[in-house]
């Protein structure tokens, strides 16, 4: 019986991930590579900072010291914290503050399992933290996914054991890193066919089974 649901951050709550899209797009050219596309950026999806700059830098020649990698790293963080600033509840998902109003009358725990150092100010802006319980993200965690930690951690804090809790995920290293937590899965997302989770289904909006997901 499923007694928590844990929300991925970036393409299911939030499109955010369009935004990280035009923030490495921007380091790239910044940097002399033009050939980063669309295909990378869905390898960068639920991946960390770091990692999501080497599969940037794959696309170049040149190489860099790790010093110069953090500078770069904080690079892509400026921009993308800036295009930020303008956000607001219009960037929520359709369907996803539904099921989160739904969820609560379920008296169902709520928690966030994002590897985005970001995620408190993004849940702030677009008001989105008042139906969290407890938030787990880059800032608790030392292993991206698709290691568990980020999910086993917000299990913790929600007090639940991971066979208690489902992962709703829109990238593969997410629905890996739920698989190896020992929860239950949800994807969603243009990818959710394709991402061999237990359930998918292409948006929050879509008419979700409930007794199914959660029984
Ligand atoms: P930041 P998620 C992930 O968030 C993004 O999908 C991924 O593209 C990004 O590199 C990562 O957060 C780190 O984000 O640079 O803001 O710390 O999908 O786990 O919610
Ligand atoms: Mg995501």
């Amino acid at each position: 019986m499923i007694k928590g649901v844990i929300f991925d951050l970036d393409g299911v709550l939030v499109s955010t991930d369009e935004l990280h899209y035009a923030a490495w797009s921007q380091l790239a050219k910044m940097i002399g590579i033009t050939e980063f596309n669309r295909e990378d950026n869905q390898r960068q999806k639920g991946v960390s900072r770091m990692e999501s700059l080497e599969i940037v830098l794959e696309k170049g020649e040149k190489c860099y010291s790790d010093a110069e990698k953090v500078l770069l790293a904080n690079m892509k963080n400026d921009i993308y914290v800036n295009l930020l600033t303008d956000l607001d509840q219009e960037a929520v998902l359709p369907g996803a503050v539904e099921i989160l109003m739904r969820l609560k009358k379920l008296e169902i725990k709520i928690g966030i399992g994002s590897v985005s150092k970001n995620t408190p100010i993004i849940l702030e802006k677009t008001g989105l933290i008042t139906y969290i319980d407890e938030v787990s993200c880059g800032l608790d965690i030392t292993n991206s996914k698709p290691d568990p930690e980020v999910f086993l951690v917000a299990a913790n804090k929600l007090g639940l054991q991971p066979k208690e809790c489902l992962v709703i995920e829109d990238s593969k290293a997410g629905i890996i890193a739920a698989r190896a937590a020992e929860m239950r899965s949800l994807a969603v997302g243009p990818e959710h066919k394709k991402l061999d989770a237990d359930y998918c289904s292409e948006s929050l909006s879509n008419e979700l089974d409930w007794n199914l997901l959660l029984g």
